[in-house]
């Protein structure tokens, strides 16, 4: 058995990597992890959601978030590790995270779109999509995000197998979403907030980005972003542009917050997190740590909120 070396939290690592450490960090904190295999991607990899909070006998709330459901997103699965990490570091010293997994559950799927992040690692550095094939087209891939069964299609995506943005064949037609979302519909009843990190443009987006459409909950909705960003710009100064997808970034169909927010998960938002253009997806590293700790602010801070509302 080869000596176990310590995880790095501070550079970006390969697919390989974050196995071993699903494996090694939940065996390690059996009392507050717990994992489970929600399926294969396209290409047999194992999505591993973990869960982190305290056993309890009665059924608890949970808040469910995902990193990478874009390839080239580096900077998105390592905050799911960072969160993960920060997590069991400060749960029994820090009150509010304490009080989150005692009371809550955080369902984290550290890499969604596994397959196509492995491919950034080892053959094209800017690849988004999944990596799925078809007969018929010789174009690989479906973008997951367009690939939600919300407004599917018909706005900001393409039906062009060989796009960046095509939507699929059909609402799911992507493992890994389907694998997400059935995750979700079980256990929508316990759900209560949906997360899901992406780079780069330092955004908090919220439903609608399938509509200009405001969403029901719009106010209540942009109120908890407006507080997220604040808790985040009061770390390093880093500022945050908050509101509904369609008006603040781009209209775009088919996207996971708005499908988790019609199924009827409110507190459903879209991480954008640094840089605004300088490095884009090539973040380098040594801004790991900094973008980390200030997207906790962000997401301890709706944690919070959800879990007093
Ligand atoms: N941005 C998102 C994208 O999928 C988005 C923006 C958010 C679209 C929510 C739809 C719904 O295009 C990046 N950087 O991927
Ligand atoms: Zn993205």
């Amino acid at each position: 058995k080869p000596t176990p070396r310590a995880h790095s939290y501070t550079k970006y690592n390969s697919w390989d990597k974050i196995q071993s450490w699903i494996a090694s960090i939940s065996s390690a904190n059996s009392a507050l992890i717990s994992k489970q295999v929600i399926g294969n991607t396209y290409e047999g990899r194992p999505m591993t959601v973990l869960k982190l909070g305290k056993r309890s006998s009665s059924t608890k709330p949970a808040i469910f978030m995902d990193c990478g459901i874009h390839a080239r997103e580096w900077i998105s699965p390592a905050f799911c590790q960072w969160f993960v990490k920060e997590a069991l570091s400060t749960y029994g010293s820090d009150s509010q995270m304490t009080s989150l997994l005692n009371q809550m559950d955080v369902f984290v799927l550290p890499v969604f779109n596994i397959d196509g992040y492995d491919f950034t690692h080892k053959s094209n550095r800017m690849w988004r999509k999944t990596r799925s094939r078809k007969s018929g087209s010789s174009c690989i891939g479906a973008d997951p995000n367009r690939n939600f069964n919300a407004g599917w299609c018909t706005l900001g995506a393409s039906s062009n197998p060989c796009s960046d943005t095509f939507c699929g064949y059909s609402p799911e037609s992507e493992i890994e979403v389907k694998n997400v979302a059935d995750f979700i519909r079980r256990n929508k009843s316990i759900i209560k907030a949906y997360i899901t990190v992406h780079s780069y443009s330092q955004l908090l987006l919220f439903p609608y980005s399938y509509t200009y459409d405001l969403a029901a909950d719009h106010s209540e909705l942009l109120k908890v972003a407006q507080g997220a960003s604040a808790a985040l710009r009061s770390l390093y100064g880093t500022r945050y542009t908050s509101g509904p997808g369609a008006a603040t970034i781009y209209p775009a169909a088919g996207g996971s917050d708005d499908w988790a927010y019609d199924l009827g998960v409110k507190y459903s938002y879209t991480f954008e997190l640094r840089d605004t253009g300088r490095y884009g997806f090539l973040l380098p590293e040594s801004q790991i740590k900094p973008t980390c700790e200030e997207t906790m602010l962000a997401v301890k801070y709706i944690a919070a909120y959800v879990q007093k509302n």
